[in-house]
């Protein structure tokens, strides 16, 4: 029995130290030490041993299971080791591999217009405001000193939900709505998108964008406008930009006027973009008209201010050079990628 046993002991020795990977070694084990085992097997044979033998044996037997057990985990920890050493080897990243091409996308033109002017007021102290697209006619044109008869307010020219619901035509609404909801001083700008019913061309889109500021506060006059809109046309154009103001009617304004600029490309001498004129249309402004004031609750007495509005995509095209205002509209990845 002792031959036997030291023989298992050797052959599983020399098996174990053989094995290369943990499911043969699992093996190994079951076939030395599991229930049918070799080890096992023999244990069970003792009882035909004599009784002074049995205990010599038992305990060689214990001898043999303990060494085995200790070698079978000596080498599945060297295994699981060499398992992540290769794992590592093969798995491993390239960290000076060139990475993949990331698109990154950029503003829409209008949006870099409208940013850059909130930008300009912001920095001359006035507040951002929103309000509805789909706007009451009453904010739209009653309240702004434009009546149901006036030429504005023809379905040719307005987009009706019902009679009194339209989507606004400038957002001079959000200014009556901010009049009517603050006590002066009020030192706002209204960016935002506004509809016409316009048929579509290089200069014309029904939906286009805007921005109207708005200043209301005790002994504003017409030079606090033109110092203002002088500084703007600067920030915004070039400090050599020049403006200059002529005679105009709208009916929310009293005296009104149109405001041009020096061509920022020609500086004045004429070219495409200003169409030889010298001049580039910046905006329309005037004096807040009495009427629209009291409509929105401002006593005329007692304040005074003034407005203007402008239209985003006139500017943009200006600026950027654009020549075709659909384009703006299209969304196509090659034209916006250029700005
Ligand atoms: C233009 C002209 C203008 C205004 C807008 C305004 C707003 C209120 C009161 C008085 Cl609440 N005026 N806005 C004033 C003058 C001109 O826009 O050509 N826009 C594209």
């Amino acid at each position: 029995m002792k031959e036997e046993i030291l023989k298992i002991k050797e052959d599983s020795l020399v098996s174990i130290k053989k094995c290369q990977d943990l499911k043969t070694l699992n093996d190994l084990k079951v076939r030395y030490l599991g229930k049918k085992g070799e080890l096992t097997t023999v244990l069970r044979g003792m009882g035909k041993l004599i009784p002074e033998e049995r205990p010599i044996m038992g305990s060689l037997v214990n001898q043999v299971r303990d060494e085995l057990n200790a070698k079978l985990e000596e080498k599945e920890k060297e295994l699981k080791n060499a398992e992540l050493l290769k794992k590592l080897e093969t798995e491993n990243i390239d960290v000076t591999e060139p990475s993949k091409k990331v698109n990154l996308g950029s503003f829409h033109p209008i949006t870099q217009i409208i940013s850059e002017v909130e930008e300009i007021f912001l920095g001359m102290g006035y507040e951002i405001a929103d309000g509805p697209e789909v706007e009451k006619a009453i904010y739209n044109f009653d309240k702004l000193n434009t009546p149901p008869d006036h030429p504005a307010r023809d379905v040719q020219d307005t987009f009706y939900i019902t009679d009194d619901i339209i989507l606004r035509s400038q957002t001079s609404p959000v200014q009556a709505r901010v009049m009517e909801s603050k006590k002066p001083p009020i030192k706002i700008i209204c960016p935002g998108t506004v509809y016409r019913s316009d048929s579509v061309d290089s200069t014309h889109s029904p939906v286009f964008h805007q921005v109207e500021g708005l200043v209301i506060d005790k002994n504003i006059s017409m030079t606090d406008l033109k110092g203002t809109l002088e500084m703007f046309a600067k920030k915004c154009l070039g400090e050599n930009t020049k403006i200059r103001f002529r005679p105009h009617h709208f009916p929310f304004t009293e005296p009104s006027a149109e405001a041009d600029v020096s061509c920022f490309v020609c500086g004045g001498k004429g070219c495409r973009v200003c169409k030889q004129e010298g001049w580039i249309e910046l905006l329309g402004c005037g004096m807040v008209h009495p009427n629209v004031l009291r409509n929105c609750g401002i006593d005329p007495e007692e304040y005074s201010g003034f407005a203007f509005g402008f239209g985003v995509e006139r500017i943009a095209m200006a600026k950027f050079g654009i020549e075709d205002m659909r384009l703006l509209f299209e969304n196509d990845i090659r034209f916006l990628k250029q700005f």
